[in-house]
């Protein structure tokens, strides 16, 4: 006989296709909360209108909850029963009632981080996707939206700050004798309707930055962000962030805020980045502190990305937001579109488009080249928290990129306003974002709908052919979209190319760039006439994510390396001439370094005038996207051909990179774009230095590590030496965790450095590191700079001996009965067993089977396991 609590409950599979309307509407929901730490009291008051036909139960989702009491227009009601997790009230004839239920639950056991949880003393919320259900009986769906009304009451000295949604609009002390002494209590509401996935609640120990911005219209907005005392000063580039997003988003898309009041809060326990709550975001602190000592150029920029995120979700997400899950990318891909082209525009366009395209091509390529790979609006789902993925999130963002680049900004912001006017406080779909941009940008977008429908990265095919004796040369084109996990067979899509063709010799070919639609398998394009071959630019800006395979001569990608004119072109023509050479040396060819050397030279010519883009332009291509390059990836091989050639590069270049080093660095205060890209640069210049074996490179190493004003310049130091063998690394680890031990956001960086490292012992390391009295699975981001660096570390994760796997493997089964979600999140990497040889195949797939094995598996990992182990 089987135990039944150890047999996982088969996962039910939801389908996109069998989206109905509510069978109920709630135009207005009471929340009353009496907050503690181990036992907080709910109870809310549902309104529900009827807008099916016939009388039909009201059903409520639950998670975990009791109900205890059920009372229908104040009435105590017996007409109900629980369905598993779910509340079933009947209703009888009733067409509107205020369904009313009482409930506890225990915020400090909830280790999940969804729903209502504590952290660091503090209550806070995350009710994405379907985390509400968690604090109260609901519909829980994204097509419901209500007025809230929120009372929380609480202990004034445990919570002095109450925070909810909308506007406070009554708070006061509840006399001594009533409850108890020392309570106090806050009224809050929120005039615009919304789903209860945007609900949050906020009660703990905070302090404020306070600032204000005035919108276009002369409104007056008042801004806080909350956070533990000791803080508050390192919120201020947050702020700034918040306001230039503000500014921003009027100006460009014309979207103004709607309340009075925006606050964020800042949480040290946060399953991922931020959560855009209506008028309450709250986030992941590290997102939001950075102070120059502890906070790297990138770790600004992720908090000016991330602030600006949330915030455009305001209109992409909150006053318009989602029919259903499937819909998710309707708001993420749009958002994240938004939030690149504002970062794009508060830093540097070419230097912006080259990190989003290696996030792409690190994150998502692999996932639509796997087991799990669905299109950005995916058709089914067992747990939707699976599908927060790079695919809806960052490939969506690709898809509506391709409509601007083909309409052109006006046209787009035709388009977009026209979607907010016919669905602003509506809950939508991809089809009526995609139908406004048709209709208000004037475009066909019939074809381009394969976008949403097919997963998988296209592959093209480019290829100049001539005609010698006229001189004319015209461009083959031809598109494939790969099958994946039940779409065997894929039809052609609509891919805008931009492209140029470069003529050396004064013929008369095309030399504007032009916007190719590549619209049907195979297309010719004449490209004019040259009297020789002309250099041919393509994909250019990446107005695709999409494979190029473009059939080269030599020394054409060397000229793109140095001569083209779109920065991006350029960096893509040194990615591929590096790896062309990583591939050949991986395939066991002797290769010859110069080639790389000499376009390196040449890039870093450019430094004085754009350090920020020659220094991304010269990083070698990841281990990982080399992988992505083979039939069978062989890690070991990609490592030492990696290392090989980053050596050559630092060795035949050591003056230069010495040179770069010995410049005074920007002072780490100083974040302008110049200050930014030199800091970057000397990172690039002293990992290439390192890579040489140089004796002396520790101790310059070392030197950089003191002597840094910043941690930019400070981690980068201690990366490098994390990588090698030296006393000045056991030296330098030991006085940044001196130092940083009570910082957490730091302490992260100390545990990620050194499973990062190059070291043959990493898989070891961050064995003993898991054990290490700093090191706890209740924090996600804990987890993630530990083990998830680990599985970025290709060669490290994919030891031969398999310990990476197992070590992966075990924490996702430690992990899971705690927080399924971040557990979940650990299992992609241990599905891309295809691409590996037998002995790692076969390791992985028993990790997987081992994970799957365990009794009383969540359903998010039961679901990214299964799926892996498929392949
Ligand atoms: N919308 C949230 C993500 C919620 C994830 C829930 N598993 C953050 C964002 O994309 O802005
Ligand atoms: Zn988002």
């Amino acid at each position: 006989m089987t135990d039944a609590s150890s047999t996982p409950a088969i996962p039910v599979t939801i389908h996109r296709a069998d989206y109905r309307p509510p069978e109920w509407q709630l135009p207005d929901i009471a929340l009353d909360f009496a907050l503690g730490i181990d036992e907080t009291r709910v109870t809310a008051a549902l309104s529900v209108v009827r807008s099916a036909d016939a009388p039909v139960p009201l059903t409520l989702r639950g998670d975990g909850l009791t109900a205890l009491a059920v009372r229908v227009d104040g009435e105590g009601w017996n007409d109900w029963r629980m369905e598993g997790p779910d509340l079933v009230v009947d209703l009888g004839e009733r067409t509107e009632a205020v369904v009313e239920v009482d409930t506890a639950i225990n915020p400090a056991a909830n280790t999940q981080l969804m729903g209502l949880y504590a952290s660091n003393g503090m209550l806070c919320t995350q009710c994405e996707a379907e985390g509400f259900r968690r604090i109260t009986f609901h519909p829980d769906r994204p097509d419901v939206l209500s007025r809230y009304k929120v009372r929380m009451e609480g202990d004034k000295a445990l919570f002095p700050i109450l925070l909810s949604n909308g506007n406070c609009i009554e708070k006061g002390d509840i006399p001594e004798g009533e409850n108890g002494g020392g309570r106090h209590w806050a009224l809050w509401e929120d005039p615009w309707p919304k789903p209860s996935y945007l609900f949050a609640l906020v009660a703990g120990d905070l302090v404020v930055n306070r600032d204000e911005f005035v919108t276009l219209s002369g409104r007056k907005v008042e801004l806080g962000i909350w956070v533990r005392e000791g803080d508050v000063e390192r919120t201020s580039h947050a702020m700034q962030a918040l306001k230039n997003s503000m500014k921003w988003d009027e100006q460009v898309y014309g979207r103004e805020y709607d309340l009075d009041l925006f606050n964020i809060v800042a949480v040290s326990d946060f399953n991922m980045g931020a959560m855009e709550n209506k008028g309450l975001n709250i986030f992941n602190t590290r997102y939001i502190l950075a102070d120059p000592d502890t906070a790297t150029d990138l770790d600004y920029d992720g908090v000016e990305g991330v602030v600006a995120h949330e915030y455009f979700h305001n209109w992409s997400g909150n006053r318009v937001t989602c029919r259903d899950w499937f819909q998710l990318s309707l708001k993420e891909g749009f958002t994240v579109f938004r939030d690149q082209s504002f970062s794009a525009d508060m830093g540097s366009p070419p230097v912006k488009r080259i990190e989003d395209v290696r996030l792409l091509r690190a994150a998502q390529f692999p996932e639509d080249a796997g087991p799990l790979a669905h299109p950005i609006r995916p058709d089914s789902y067992q747990e939707i928290s699976n599908f927060y993925t790079a695919t809806v999130y960052n490939k969506g963002a690709e898809v509506i990129r391709m409509m601007h680049t083909m309409v052109g900004a006006e046209r787009f912001r035709k388009g977009t306003d026209l979607y907010f006017e016919r669905h602003d406080g509506e809950a939508a779909t991809c089809e009526d974002f995609v139908r406004a941009i048709e209709d208000g940008a004037g475009v066909d977008l019939t074809l381009f709908r394969r976008w949403y429908e097919q997963a998988g990265t296209p592959r093209v095919t480019a290829r100049i052919e001539s005609d010698e004796a006229t001189g004319e040369r015209v461009l083959h084109l031809a598109q494939t979209v790969p099958a994946t996990p039940g779409q065997p067979d894929k039809a052609p899509t609509l891919i805008p190319l931009r492209i140029k063709a470069f003529d050396l010799d004064g013929g008369h070919g095309v030399e504007e760039e032009r916007l190719v639609l590549l619209d049907r398998a195979e297309m010719a394009v004449s490209l004019g006439h040259y009297r020789s071959r002309p250099m041919l630019s393509v994909n250019r800006g990446f107005s695709a994510p999409v494979i190029v395979d473009c059939a080269r001569e030599d020394g054409e990608l060397a000229w793109l390396a140095a001569h083209d004119d779109d920065p991006f072109a350029r960096y893509e023509a040194l990615q591929q001439l590096m790896l062309d050479t990583l591939v050949a040396a991986v395939s066991g060819e002797t290769v010859d370094h110069s080639v790389v050397i000499d376009a390196v030279a040449q890039t870093l010519g450019g430094r004085a005038a754009d350090p920020a883009f020659v220094a991304e332009a010269v990083l070698l291509p990841s281990e990982a996207f080399v992988g992505d390059q083979m039939v069978v990836v062989d890690p070991d091989a990609i490592r030492r051909e990696r290392l090989a050639l980053q050596a050559a590069i630092g060795g035949a270049l050591e003056a230069e990179w010495r040179a770069i080093l010995a410049e005074t660095p920007p002072p780490a205060a100083i974040l302008s774009r110049k200050a930014k890209g030199g800091r970057r640069l000397r990172g690039v210049a002293l990992a290439y230095l390192a890579a040489t074996g140089l004796p002396d490179t520790p101790a310059v190493a070392f030197q950089i590590f003191s002597d840094a004003d910043g941690m930019t310049e400070r981690q980068a130091a201690l990366a490098t030496l994390a990588h090698g063998d030296s006393d000045e690394r056991v030296a330098a680890l030991d006085i940044f965790y001196q130092r940083y031990r009570d910082n957490p956001l730091v302490l992260d960086k100390w545990f990620q450095v050194q499973a990062w490292s190059l070291r043959p012992d990493t898989v070891d390391a961050v064995k003993e590191l898991a054990g290490h009295p700093d090191f706890t699975l209740a924090n996600p981001n804990r987890v993630r700079s530990l083990y998830g660096a680990l599985t970025g570390n290709q060669a490290a994760f994919h030891q031969a001996d398999g310990a990476g796997y197992r070590l992966i493997a075990d924490l996702v089964i430690a992990l899971d009965p705690k927080n399924p979600q971040t557990a979940a999140r650990m299992i992609p990497p241990l599905g891309r067993w295809k691409r590996f040889d037998e002995a790692r195949q076969a390791m992985m797939k028993a990790e997987l089977q081992r994970i799957l094995a365990q009794p009383g598996l969540s359903r998010d990992v039961t679901e990214q396991a299964s799926k892996s182990l498929l392949g």
